[in-house]
């Protein structure tokens, strides 16, 4: 682009310039705003899409305390189911855990991500917040020098410039904002768990008032309520998998099959309106700060679904990020946004320990026969340890409803 383009568009400034409006980059604006940060929203898509993009669905204790504690909550208070249950099903039997009565006592709200993606954007826009549409970051710029910028695509696709004193990439694992580090600015830890799950959402009611976590010789296969009339189901499946391999009577026999509901009763079925093929990776960005440029939710790590942390990270990390940026913009103290990275690395890595830890519960151990069998004879007794032992069900209890 060249500098004439960019002048056309070089009233385009804020102090703080978020990229993306997902939950990250939506309660950090509207934390921002409410703390007199200027600040603006670049978001790729256009309010239709993101109100509707339907994926996590499972708030934590305590990202439904940092929605309160900034005026997030409303929706989430009229509509969100408190859930505390969950059943795993084994071919050594079924086991329930109550979790409101082990551990801290927490418990999740079952709050669908794009309802309340809908709930933090409405927040933002009644509050005087500015989102641009359907405008791409194409590149963070000058990350490391005093005047960093954002390039974008523009609703007409013509290219722009936003200036920004900070630019906070909210814009998930493919992004601009992790496109733009320079090579070696941070280091990325990643792993491949070898497993994929096919993500399917059912028009129909939840067929358990738990969680289901079903272990079966054939595969995982997961159960867990999103309303009274849509339920999330998971099924382990080979790597490469095309998601429309599967039909609906396909998805629904290996299901039954998999939750054993000759033993434990029917499912209750409905139209599959949603199926996604999930490659269980994860990987995390060290440190989340390039200069000016700082990494939050996805942008920052990427968890497998397997413990349901990934929107709920997204969150705890916005809020610290811009208590970070208001101390830095409104107070001149940087030193929080100093500690940014530090601080949410700890909630970051002890997150991925515990989602870890559920893919080798929930999976049946790769390997070479021999060596399989003894790991599958691991994880069978890990099960009944889970089962039989308040110690480790309270341990559980902490990490699955606590982040
Ligand atoms: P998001 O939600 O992906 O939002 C990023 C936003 O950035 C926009 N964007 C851009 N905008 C401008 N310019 C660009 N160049 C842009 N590139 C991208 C996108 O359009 C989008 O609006 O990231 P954020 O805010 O970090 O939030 C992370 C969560 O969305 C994610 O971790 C969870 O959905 C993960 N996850 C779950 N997390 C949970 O806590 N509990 C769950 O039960 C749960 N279930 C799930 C999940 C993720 C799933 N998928 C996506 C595989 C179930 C599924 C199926």
């Amino acid at each position: 682009m060249t500098e004439s383009q960019y002048a056309r568009t070089a009233q385009n400034s804020a102090d703080v310039v978020v990229v993306g409006a997902g939950p990250a980059g939506l309660v950090l604006g509207n934390i921002l705003l409410r703390n007199g940060i200027d600040c603006v929203v670049l978001e790729r898509a256009d309010s239709v899409q993101i109100r509707n993009r339907a994926r996590a669905g499972f708030l934590a204790a305590n990202t439904v305390r940092i929605l309160e504690r900034n005026g997030l909550d409303e929706g989430l208070r009229r509509r969100g189911q408190e859930h505390s249950v969950c059943e795993f099903r084994t071919e050594d039997g079924r086991f329930r855990l109550d979790y409101r009565r082990l551990g801290r006592g927490e418990v999740h709200t079952v709050h669908p991500q794009h309802e309340l993606v809908a709930d933090l954007l409405g927040h933002f826009l009644e509050a005087g917040g500015r989102v641009e549409f359907r405008t791409e970051a194409v590149a963070v710029c000058d990350a490391d020098g005093p005047a960093p910028s954002v390039t974008v695509r523009e609703q007409d696709g013509r290219p722009g410039r936003w200036r920004a004193r900070y630019v906070a990439a909210c814009d998930g694992r493919h992004g601009a904002g992790r496109r733009s580090l320079p090579p070696g600015a941070v280091r990325r830890h990643r792993r491949d768990h070898g497993v994929s799950w096919l993500g399917l959402l059912a028009e129909a009611p939840p067929s358990l008032d738990a969680v289901g976590y079903a272990l079966h010789p054939r595969g995982f296969a997961g159960h867990m309520a999103r309303s009274s009339d849509i339920t999330r189901y998971y099924l382990q499946c080979e790597r490469g998998t095309r998601p429309d391999a599967w039909s609906e009577e396909r998805i629904w026999d290996e299901l039954a099959l998999r939750m054993r509901t000759a033993e434990y009763g029917p499912l209750l079925p409905g139209r599959v309106v949603q199926r996604t093929v999930v490659d269980l990776r994860s990987d995390v960005l060290e440190p989340l700060r390039h200069g000016s440029l700082f990494l939050v939710g996805d942008a920052a790590g990427l968890i497998s679904p397997s413990a349901a942390k990934g929107a709920n990270l997204a969150v705890l990390e916005a809020e610290i990020l811009a208590h970070a940026l208001t101390d830095a913009l409104a107070r001149r103290d940087p030193g929080p946004l100093d500690r940014y990275s530090e601080r949410c690395l700890d909630h970051i890595w002890r997150a991925q320990e515990f989602s870890h830890w559920m893919i080798r519960l929930l999976h049946a151990a790769p390997g070479p026969e021999e060596a399989g069998h003894f790991r599958e004879r691991l994880r069978r007794s890990r099960l009944v340890s889970l089962r039989d032992s308040r110690t480790h069900q309270d341990w559980f209890a902490e990490n699955y409803a606590g982040i």
